[in-house]
């Protein structure tokens, strides 16, 4: 094995790009107003904190984040909450907002192409790695160690992998390795994903996050930009076509994921649908989540408003207000309300006589008394009227509102002021 210098193991030769311009489309409302890294998550936190407080804590701390769609709400949250690093340190977060420049009158059509718009600011940096992350997948890992594998393997560019069930695999890129992990195959979304030879369960799919020679990136990213042909896409037209030439590795996630007390299984998720986004949420209110959010030596940053604390009273006719198998954020009063196994965001009122269970219910929303949610998501600013009921009647519940394959009920704004009076 080689042995790498201390130096050139420094995180400090790396830039670190997050991607945080996609849509998220099939979040429906979610994402009518914050772009999907913006999304609230897990009551307090927005899902970009998870990427950059990975950054951070792998000591990783020249990030550039790259927008583009519905950005205003993002802009704000890293400008109210992440510009603690040291610029003295030339430690920064830096935001490159999508620009229609003179030779281009699109906007960044692929991931390749929103890098390839900001080589000179890239360039200027004079990093010897260059490393890519999406801004909307939640998981804690140690970046440090996916920089030594690369290293180690004199490798143009790594993928970090990980073994996902065949079955859910379509979405993503799928590698084919050699016995050293060398990458020999990758074909991106096939319908049909190829299982790992020896385990017919299972592909070995990309996680979207690249670590790249820098000066390798840059000729990829000409060369691609020059092609006519070209969707500009990571996934779908540079990384097949690189794997056969150059030294492309799998890094595989297990490596460098910070282990969850109870969970041998390394966690990471792309909340892409309204289920998956209720289901990682919901995992948070059990005993020994998937997820830990209370280690302190890999904590997840995130902007905090000034909020008074949460409060549980009685309500006028000495009702309980209690919250079990709950988390419940700053700002929130539960006034004679029952909620079980949800997460109140911060700001949430819930009134006497409503009833909670597998609510996810996100900032500034107040739910009116006699209320009873049930596997639901209630969206930013509503406001549930009294004696409104979610969670019992699917046909009811489809009618009004969006309701998922997985039975979970989304009520946005927007819904509800459409509904008759
Ligand atoms: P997807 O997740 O489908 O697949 P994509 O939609 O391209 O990839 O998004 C990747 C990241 O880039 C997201 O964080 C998104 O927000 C951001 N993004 C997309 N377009 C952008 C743009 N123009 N400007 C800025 N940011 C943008 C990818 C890979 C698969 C891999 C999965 C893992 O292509 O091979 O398996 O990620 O989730
Ligand atoms: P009910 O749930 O019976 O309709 P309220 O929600 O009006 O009753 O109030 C119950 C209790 O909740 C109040 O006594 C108060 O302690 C608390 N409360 C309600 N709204 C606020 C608020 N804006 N600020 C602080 N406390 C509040």
């Amino acid at each position: 094995m080689l042995t790498i210098s201390e130096s050139r193991l420094s995180p400090r030769h790396t830039i670190s790009l997050v991607m945080a311009g996609g849509r998220g489309k099939r979040l429906m409302d979610l994402t009518d107003h914050y772009s999907k890294p913006g999304l609230d998550f897990g009551g307090k936190y927005r899902i970009i904190d998870f990427t950059l407080s990975n950054c951070v804590n792998s000591g990783f701390r020249r990030i550039m984040v790259l927008t583009q769609y519905n950005s205003h709400r993002l802009l704000e949250h890293l400008q109210f909450g992440w510009t603690f690093l040291a610029g003295k340190l030339n430690e920064y977060v830096h935001v490159l907002p999508a620009q229609q420049s003179f030779d281009k009158n699109a906007w960044y059509s692929g991931t390749a192409d929103a890098v390839y718009q900001n080589l000179s600011n890239i360039q200027s940096a004079n990093p010897k790695n260059v490393l890519i992350l999406a801004g909307d997948h939640i998981y804690r890992m140690d970046y440090k160690i996916f920089l030594q594998d690369h290293l180690e393997n004199q490798a143009d560019m790594t993928i970090a992998c990980l073994e996902v069930p065949r079955d859910s695999a379509r979405g993503f890129g799928i590698c084919h390795v050699d016995a050293d992990d060398r990458i020999v195959d990758f074909v991106e979304k096939p319908p049909d994903p190829p299982a790992i030879p020896g385990k017919p369960d299972h592909a070995f799919a990309s996680m979207g996050i690249y670590l790249f020679k820098a000066e390798f990136l840059y000729q990829a990213l000409i060369r691609d930009a020059e092609d006519p042909n070209s969707g500009h896409d990571f996934g779908h037209d540079i990384i097949p076509k690189i794997v056969r030439e150059a030294r492309v590795f799998a890094h595989r996630f297990e490596r460098s994921c910070i282990p969850n007390e109870g969970h041998p299984e390394p966690y990471w998720r792309d909340v892409g649908s309204v289920d998956s986004y209720w289901e990682a949420n919901m995992d948070l209110t059990s005993v020994l989540p998937a997820l830990n959010l209370y280690d302190e030596s890999w904590p997840i940053t995130t902007h905090q408003e000034q909020l008074a604390p949460a409060k549980f009273v009685h309500s006028g006719e000495m009702r309980n207000g209690v919250a079990l198998s709950s988390l419940v954020s700053g700002g929130c009063i539960i006034s004679g309300a029952h909620v079980h196994h949800s997460l109140l965001s911060s700001r949430v009122y819930v009134n006497s006589h409503a009833r909670l269970d597998g609510a996810v219910v996100l900032p500034d929303c107040d739910i009116g008394r006699h209320v009873r949610l049930r596997r639901c998501i209630v969206a930013r600013n509503c406001h549930i009227p009294d004696g409104f009921v979610v969670g019992e009647d699917a046909e009811e519940d489809a009618r009004r509102f969006y309701r998922t394959p997985g039975g979970v009920t989304l009520i946005s704004q927007r819904m509800l002021s459409q509904l008759e009076p």
